[in-house]
């Protein structure tokens, strides 16, 4: 437990042999579980995790027969995690690359209801990107006005790093297994999160580089992510005009609703109120004709907007 919360830590681990016990063993004491994620690891992984399940009945191991990639692996954690109910859940890769001490950085945000979803940021300057090449630096910086893009938010920086923390209640409206499965995951995670108007936040955490030697091939990683973004940016346009549209679905329905039982009213009304109270003497002048067309055109237009918002599908998640 952390501050009340109960926290699960997602480890991704693609051939980490050499790398994945200092991450398990580096895993702090409020941790209340952690998803071992081995996604069809080559290597011998799988013996190097068997070897610390024992120790410690926190860990979970899961095991995907192939290799679907980083996104499905961490898709797979937030799925357990939200199923045994945890309140947070944190990502550390399985290469040891996130130091466990900063790990309350991303926690506090969330606990204190300032975010949904808090991040890891490490591209503030050139000092908290240390370690990272030139290349890397670039490439990142370029991402990142790529996904502001996409996201259609300014507000979004270091897109491409894997250190952080949801709030489990954002499944209950992203359901994890809409979210990329290869490495986009979390520029993907990044315009869903903005587009349904969840709180993010970045918080500064240096790099840490050390013996781990990135997966990522750059020729295809630049192809794919480009696409993703490109999918991501209609994909967000498209959904916000449905939203727009149920917006005015939604207005037209409640129009109709109001001006109908409001005409229905006045109308039952004047039947049964003497006519001179309300002062039509003559019953030619009775305004309950009126009235009930009225009530019908009101009443058509509440069920045109009903119509509208359910079999458009208007507001629902779209994929
Ligand atoms: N599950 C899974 N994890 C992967 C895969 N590729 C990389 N990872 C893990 O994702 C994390 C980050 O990958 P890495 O290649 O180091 O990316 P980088 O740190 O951004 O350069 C590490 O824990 C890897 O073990 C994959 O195909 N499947
Ligand atoms: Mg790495």
């Amino acid at each position: 437990m952390y501050r009340q919360s109960t926290i699960a830590i997602v480890i991704p681990a693609y051939n980490e042999e050499e790398l994945i016990q200092d991450t398990l063993s580096g895993i702090p004491s409020y941790v209340d579980r952690v998803y071992i994620i081995n996604d069809g690891s080559k290597d011998r992984t799988e013996e190097r995790i068997q070897e610390f399940l024992s120790r410690d009945p926190r860990f979970v191991y899961i095991r995907h027969e192939t290799n679907k990639g980083v996104g499905a692996a961490i898709v797979t954690g937030y799925s357990r995690s939200f199923a045994d109910k945890m309140d947070i859940t944190a990502v550390m890769a399985g290469d040891n690359q996130m130091d466990p001490n900063e790990l309350p950085k991303l926690l506090d945000p969330i606990v204190n209801g300032e975010a949904d979803y808090a991040k890891g940021h490490r591209l503030e300057s050139r000092a908290t990107a240390k370690g990272m090449s030139d290349f890397r630096f670039l490439g990142n910086t370029i991402l990142t006005f790529l996904t502001r893009f996409a996201a259609g938010n300014n507000e979004i920086n270091d897109p491409q790093n894997g250190y952080t923390a949801i709030s489990n209640h954002v499944f209950k409206k992203m359901s994890p297994g809409s979210i990329f499965t290869w490495y986009g995951y979390c520029n993907d995670m990044l315009v869903k999160l903005s587009t349904y108007g969840f709180k993010i936040k970045d918080v500064v955490i240096p790099a840490r580089y050390g013996r781990e030697r990135s997966k990522i091939a750059y020729p295809k990683y630049i192809i794919r992510i480009s696409r993703l973004l490109f999918n991501e940016l209609i994909w967000r346009l498209n959904y916000q005009n449905m939203q727009a549209s149920a917006r005015k679905a939604n207005s037209v329905m409640v129009i109709g609703g109001g001006m109908s039982s409001m005409s229905f009213a006045v109308a039952t009304l004047s039947l049964i109120t003497p006519l001179s109270i309300i002062g039509t003497p003559k019953p030619a002048e009775s305004p309950v004709g009126m009235l009930i067309v009225l009530s019908l055109v009101g009443l058509g237009m509440a069920y045109l907007g009903f119509v509208l918002k359910k079999g458009g599908k208007f507001g629902t998640d779209l994929k």
